[in-house]
C-alpha cells in the first residue's frame, strides 16, 4: 500500500476511530472462513438466538482452531503494519451472524480498560478487525459508528454506560435508546471480505438485517501498541487462557501475536464504563 494512503488510513483511524481496508480476505480463505463459520452457527441452539436476540449471535473463535489461520492471515498483519502496528498481540474473538429477518445490534463501545490515563489519550489500546463474510448496506445489518465517539463524550454515551448487558443482548426493551438512531451516526457498508479496523472505544451498532439471508462478521480483537501499554493492562493480557486445542497454535503460528509479561503489576481490574475523563 502506497505510503500517503496508509497515512490517510492511520489518521482516519485516530480521528474518526475506525477505517476499512478494501479486499483483505482472499476468496478461497473466504470460502473456507464462511464454512466453518456456518458449521458453528449450525450447530447452535435456538436458546442461543434467543439470549442473543440484538446482536444475533457471540460464538468464541476459541470454538474452533482453524481460526489461529484467521488471526495470523498474512494479509491482515499486512494491514496493521500499514498502519505503523507491526509488533500486535491479539487477544480474542467471536462468530457474529445476524439471522435473516433480525433486529438492530444496540450501541456500545468495547474498552474494559477505563481506569488507566491512557484510555483518555488518542493511541488505540486495542483495536476490532471486523470481517463480513457477505456484502452489507441498510438493509442487511451493515455496521453503523459514531466518528469521533471513542475519544468525545456522545449523548449516547449516557444511555449505554454499562456495555452489553444480558438486557440489552436480549432485547427486554426495544424501545431503549440503545437501538435507536444516534445524532451523527454513519453507516459503514463493505463488500465480503473487506476489513474494517476500528477503535475498541469507538460506539458502534449494526442496523437490523431484513433481508433473508444471514449476516455474519468475524469480530478479532488486537492490540496494536502492546510492547507500549502500561504494566497492568499487559499483566490483564497475558493471562489470555486457551482451550487445549490453541495449545499447538499458540506455540505456533500465534507465538508471535501471544503476549508476555514478565513485570511486577497487577492486572488491571475490569472496568467497561468511560471515565468522566472523556472528554
Ligand atoms: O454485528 C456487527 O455488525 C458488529 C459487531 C460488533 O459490534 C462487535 O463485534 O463488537
Amino acid at each position: 500500500m502506497a505510503a500517503r494512503v496508509a497515512q490517510d488510513k492511520y489518521d482516519q483511524l485516530l480521528k474518526d476511530g475506525f477505517c476499512v481496508f478494501e479486499r483483505v480476505l482472499k476468496p478461497d480463505m473466504l470460502e473456507r472462513v464462511r464454512t466453518v463459520s456456518d458449521r458453528l452457527l449450525d450447530a447452535q441452539p435456538a436458546s442461543h438466538f434467543a439470549e442473543q436476540k440484538s446482536t444475533g449471535s457471540m460464538i468464541s473463535v476459541f470454538d474452533d482452531v482453524f481460526f489461529a489461520e484467521l488471526v495470523s492471515y498474512p494479509p491482515a498483519l499486512k494491514a496493521l503494519a500499514d498502519l505503523g502496528f507491526d509488533r500486535p498481540t491479539w487477544s480474542s474473538g467471536f462468530v457474529i451472524s445476524k439471522p435473516p429477518r433480525s433486529p438492530a445490534l444496540f450501541w456500545h463501545q468495547d474498552w474494559w480498560g477505563w481506569d488507566d490515563p491512557c484510555s483518555y489519550e488518542p493511541p488505540p489500546q486495542q483495536v476490532f478487525l471486523m470481517y463480513y463474510l457477505v456484502d452489507t448496506d441498510r438493509h442487511n445489518g451493515c455496521l453503523r459508528a459514531i466518528a469521533g465517539s471513542h475519544l468525545n463524550r456522545h449523548p449516547m454515551h449516557e444511555h449505554v454506560d454499562e456495555a452489553h448487558t444480558g438486557e440489552l443482548r436480549s432485547m427486554a426493551d426495544p424501545d431503549h435508546p440503545a437501538y435507536q438512531p444516534a445524532p451523527g451516526e454513519v453507516d459503514v457498508p463493505v463488500r465480503a471480505g473487506d476489513l474494517v479496523i476500528g477503535d475498541s472505544r469507538l460506539l458502534h451498532a449494526a442496523h437490523g438485517n431484513k433481508s433473508d439471508r444471514r449476516r455474519t462478521v468475524i469480530t478479532l480483537w488486537y492490540i496494536p501498541l502492546y510492547h507500549q501499554l502500561p504494566g497492568r493492562i499487559k499483566a490483564y493480557l497475558a493471562r489470555h487462557p486457551r482451550p487445549d486445542t490453541w495449545t499447538e497454535a499458540t506455540r505456533g503460528e500465534l507465538k508471535p501475536l501471544t503476549a508476555v509479561y514478565e513485570g511486577e503489576a497487577e492486572p488491571i481490574a475490569w472496568n467497561r464504563t468511560p471515565g468522566r475523563a472523556l472528554k
